[in-house]
């Protein structure tokens, strides 16, 4: 017998959907919903033309007043679909010999001061047609995407020249056209200095600023300029200079800083209004009130931290305490984070630098999307958004951070449809 709800108007919504997933516990990450992980048990959440339009309890929907097509999740944990909203992931070459030497005592440093490094990854990647890189980079982007992962953000900085970053970021196009998975883009040219200008790092800026990222706006290949403001690659004189550039073409801003030393590249970052600040080993607590202040995201990397060895755990609790937004990214690359398992960064988010793991569940989603302009549109479960998600075999949400080597995929769900890898 069909029984009057207290809200008609769920069902109503219900009756429009395309499709609706029933008995499923969300980590909504709302923040309307006063609970860890935003949590909602036993719940149906209906999704149309791609978007979540209905959450409502179970109690609320009846099946016989829908004719979409309903599955039946058993029980099982919806998320966000996961956001890697760090990686260099479209590259040619290895470093494999790189990492012989540092475990022989070479620091990342010296190594890059010695022409090997970023640089080394250059010249196998310049050489690379647009079509090689994809073929290289699919095997990394489909492991993200099988673990969970909806969108990813996908940087240039491996061409240093106008038709080598160009090319990375045609590349990183076409794999988002290939596969289903959201790419953001963004332009790393300011990532090490090419030999061709050696000496003239001022020179370089020039080009970055006057000729590639015009020319990949006009291409609408980036959604967002990115530098690498450290000693061994750009000042912050310099960085102003590409976030000046990249402002006034509409870009959005984000920024490698504070990794080895700490330059201040956060407040200046922060300053420009930038959508995060990402790696953050060195920041101090004037960089966090700063990007607290313009609500940029902290992105931490604890998959380069555990790989180079590294010792100086980023400011967790000064973050917390100022309310900073925290993703967690693999920042998946050939030297300093060859990681592509965003699950695995989230366990190393909580064993090396102490998030919980809703935290690093909340910063490989909410606030992975937030680190990519998307704060609204995609990382929460909520009507209005669109309905990435991912529907997990696991009891509690903490799982996702807690163990890792295992698949616990059930469903990768990619604009409302089912798009298992
Ligand atoms: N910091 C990093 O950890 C990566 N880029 C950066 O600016 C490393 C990139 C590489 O070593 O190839
Ligand atoms: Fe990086």
């Amino acid at each position: 017998m069909y029984i009057q709800t207290m809200q008609p108007k769920v069902d109503t919504v219900f009756e429009t959907c395309d499709r609706i997933w029933i008995n499923a516990n969300l980590a909504t990450f709302d923040e309307a919903i006063a609970q860890p992980y935003g949590a909602l048990s036993n719940q149906a959440i209906g999704v149309r033309a791609g978007r979540i339009v209905a959450i409502a309890p179970m109690a609320q929907f009846h099946a016989d007043a829908v004719c979409a097509d309903v599955v039946d999740a058993r029980g099982g944990w919806m998320t966000p679909g996961l956001v890697d909203a760090h990686t260099h992931l479209v590259f040619a070459g290895s470093r494999a010999k790189e990492f012989e030497q540092r475990l022989l005592g070479a620091s990342y440093e010296e190594i890059a001061r010695s022409g090997g490094g970023i640089i080394s990854t250059v010249r196998a990647t310049r050489e690379a047609s647009v079509d090689e890189l994809v073929v290289l980079s699919e095997p990394r982007l489909l492991a993200l995407m099988k673990e969970g992962v909806t969108s990813v953000e996908i940087k240039s900085g491996y061409g240093l020249s106008l038709e080598g970053e160009l090319n990375m970021l045609r590349a990183a196009r076409k794999l988002g056209e290939r596969h289903p998975v959201r790419v953001s883009t963004s332009l790393l040219a300011a990532h090490a200095l090419p030999p061709e200008y050696k000496d003239d790092a001022d020179g370089y800026i020039d080009l970055v600023c006057n000729e590639i990222i015009p020319a990949a706006v006009a291409e609408g290949l980036a959604d967002a300029v990115d530098v690498f403001c450290e000693g061994i690659a750009f000042s912050p004189a310099q960085c102003e200079r590409v976030f000046q550039a990249a402002q006034a073409q509409g870009l959005g801003i984000r920024a490698h800083v504070e990794q080895l030393s700490n330059l201040h590249g956060a407040a200046l970052a922060a300053r420009y209004g930038a959508w995060s600040v990402d790696h953050l080993e060195w920041l101090d607590e004037d960089g966090v009130k700063a990007i607290a202040a313009a609500d940029t995201v902290a992105t931490l990397l604890p998959g380069a931290f555990y790989f180079l060895r590294d010792t100086q755990v980023p400011p967790i609790e000064l973050l917390r305490r100022h309310g900073v937004g925290m993703a967690v990214a693999t920042d998946l690359n050939p030297g300093s984070s060859p990681l592509a398992s965003l699950r695995l960064a989230m366990n190393m988010a909580c064993t090396l630098f102490r998030f919980t793991p809703e935290e690093a569940l909340a910063g490989a989603s909410r606030f992975g999307a937030q680190a990519l302009g998307l704060a609204g549109q995609a990382g929460q479960l909520k009507a209005g958004l669109q309905a990435d998600m991912v529907l997990w075999d696991i009891d509690h949400p903490a799982e996702l951070a807690y163990q890792f080597g295992v698949n616990l995929v059930r469903q990768r769900i990619v604009a409302g449809e089912v798009r298992n890898v």
